[in-house]
């Protein structure tokens, strides 16, 4: 018995230990906590990455999202489509409205083998009209993400550089 009220004393005086507190304002200091975000992905070392350039009987277009600084959960990013080209008309994304959509990026089943970020796709599907009429842009943005953790920033470090993507789709009627 007695050997458990030693064992218990020493445990408050570890846990006494733990609580201690330090304030860094104290000291000089400020920790700020680095928001997570996500944006579009810039291919290589594309530090400002132009419209893409489609034609409109190009099948599918794909447009990947990345969270680069890491998540534990399912992010869903919120995302709306602005430009000339008309969803239903022009193109469509599965599950979206001409509003906007959602995609949900998943954490990976294994580990990347290409190191990259987690991230997913947006699907664009090109839709030929058969009706010559001109080049039209589609804009699409990322306005809000969250996981389980709470919100995401959106575009790279919470910027609005990598937030929208423009793809300009080229009449070929
Ligand atoms: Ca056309």
């Amino acid at each position: 018995m007695k050997k458990i009220v030693y064992i218990a004393s020493a445990l408050v005086l570890v846990l006494t230990g733990c609580t201690e507190e330090y304030d860094l304002n104290d000291r000089g200091l400020s920790v700020e906590e680095l928001p997570g975000y996500v944006a579009f992905d810039s291919p290589g070392t594309n530090v400002n990455p132009g419209p893409v350039d489609v034609t409109e009987d190009e099948g599918t277009l794909e447009l990947n999202v990345e969270v680069p600084t890491g998540t534990l959960t399912t992010v869903t990013v919120n995302y709306s489509f602005s430009g000339t080209a008309v969803f239903g008309t022009d193109f469509i994304v599965d599950g979206a409205t001409s509003a906007g959509g959602s995609l949900d990026i998943d954490l990976p089943t294994s580990p990347a083998v290409d190191g990259r970020p987690i991230n997913d796709d947006i699907i664009v599907e090109l839709l030929q009209d058969d009706v010559a009429d001109g080049d039209k842009t589609l804009i699409v943005t990322l306005d809000s993400a969250s996981n389980a953790e709470g919100a995401l920033a959106v575009g790279r470090g919470g910027t609005d550089f990598l937030k929208s993507t423009t793809v300009n789709i080229i009449d070929i009627d």
